[in-house]
């Protein structure tokens, strides 16, 4: 399989912002953390605030020999205006024949994602995890003549299972190996009408399908440095698809370089930042029931329907904050909320670009 990784000062560019987030994190975590007293506590103790910390930033972790973990999350992304490259384009230059000659502009975008999370320990070193996501999204789009439509999709996403292997565990750091897999589950047959199919359901473009249709691979790699009170860290991730789907075509690979610090404040709360940096390749292949290659004399019909123009890149701020009884009837269970906006996009447009993006979760350690 290829990874395209476009032009290669992009790559560069990438590499070396990713590398000056991480030693920023890596760097500034410990610093600001050396005053703090060393509490005499212990693994399993030190393993409790290690959740409290990850759980805000959304990042995998390990649990306890026999713990079970349940959780639903709620995410939610906004998406209004198109873009191309850094620049902000309008729905008219999308639509105009003298510049890019869509008959269609999307406008914006709605997912909303209900998630749900399975975690269990059958060893110290081991913990198996579970996600089964259920996924809703709309899409309002523009015509050439100025009539607005919108599209929607709903249903299962694709399973996601991993394993999570306990690499290295000292009282203040940890290095967790992540090995997931994505299975096939969510649907890449979705359909909806639009003023264009006379009344008729129409396949729809890929960003509104429901999942990828390849069996993914998940690898990943998490550092995760704490005292009492600071937690920080680093996570990476990559999204490796192979073949092609049932329709013929293949999602581009993605990986993502997440760093945060965060911060116990009372024995019942606690708040993070975080920085995301995502960057996702083009498809390969092309599902022949989307008509974005076949224009013939007309015009293309959505951007949407072109398998090269999907790749992107996003540096994501988010700012999050985490609820936790330490004892009594709410022990275990953690309420966390986390808010970002995009503070660089570049998209291999035009597409739409990101706006913010918010997930709210819930999880019950048992
Ligand atoms: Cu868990």
């Amino acid at each position: 399989m290829e990874l395209r990784f476009g032009p290669l000062r992009s790559l560069l560019r990438c590499v070396l912002l990713s590398t000056l987030v991480f030693a920023l994190v890596l760097l500034t975590g410990p610093a600001v953390a050396q005053d703090e007293e060393f509490a005499d506590l212990s693994l399993e103790d030190m393993l409790e605030l290690e959740l409290d910390a990850v759980s805000i930033a959304g990042i995998h972790h390990t649990h306890d020999a026999g713990e079970w973990m349940v959780g639903f999350s709620y995410v939610n992304m906004a998406m209004n205006g198109m873009r191309n490259g850094t620049n902000r384009v309008s729905t008219s230059d999308v639509t105009d024949p003298a510049q890019f000659n869509f008959r269609v502009s999307p406008v914006k975008m709605d997912m909303h994602m209900l998630m749900f999370h399975l975690m269990y320990a059958p060893s110290d070193k081991i913990t198996l995890m579970g996600m089964m996501p259920y996924v809703r999204k709309s899409m309002k789009h523009v015509t050439r003549m100025g009539a607005n439509f919108t599209t929607r999709a709903e249903g299962a996403g694709d399973l996601k299972l991993a394993a999570l292997y306990s690499a290295y565990r000292t009282e203040s750091q940890r290095v967790i190996a992540e090995f997931g897999l994505s299975l096939p589950s969510g649907s890449i047959v979705e359909k909806d009408n639009n003023p264009m199919s006379g009344g008729a359901d129409v396949r729809l473009p890929y960003p509104m399908q429901l999942g990828s249709g390849t069996v993914d691979f998940l690898p990943g790699v998490t550092y995760i440095g704490q005292t009492t009170s600071w937690q920080w860290g680093g996570h990476v991730k990559g999204t490796v698809r192979v073949g092609k789907n049932a329709n013929g075509y293949r999602l581009g690979n993605r990986y993502k370089l997440t760093s945060w610090v965060s911060r116990t404040f009372t024995n019942m709360l606690s708040g993070s930042v975080r920085l995301d940096w995502n960057q996702w390749f083009n498809i390969q292949g092309r599902d022949p029931r989307q008509d974005g290659a076949v224009m013939g004399a007309m015009a293309p019909v959505v951007p949407t329907a072109f398998t090269n123009l999907q790749a992107g890149k996003r540096l994501d701020l988010l700012v999050g904050v985490t609820l936790y009884e330490p004892a009594g009837v709410l022990n275990g269970h953690r309420l966390s909320l986390e808010a970002g906006l995009p503070i660089y996009q570049y998209i291999d447009g035009p597409q739409l670009e990101t706006d913010w993006m918010l997930t709210v979760s819930w999880t019950w350690t048992i």
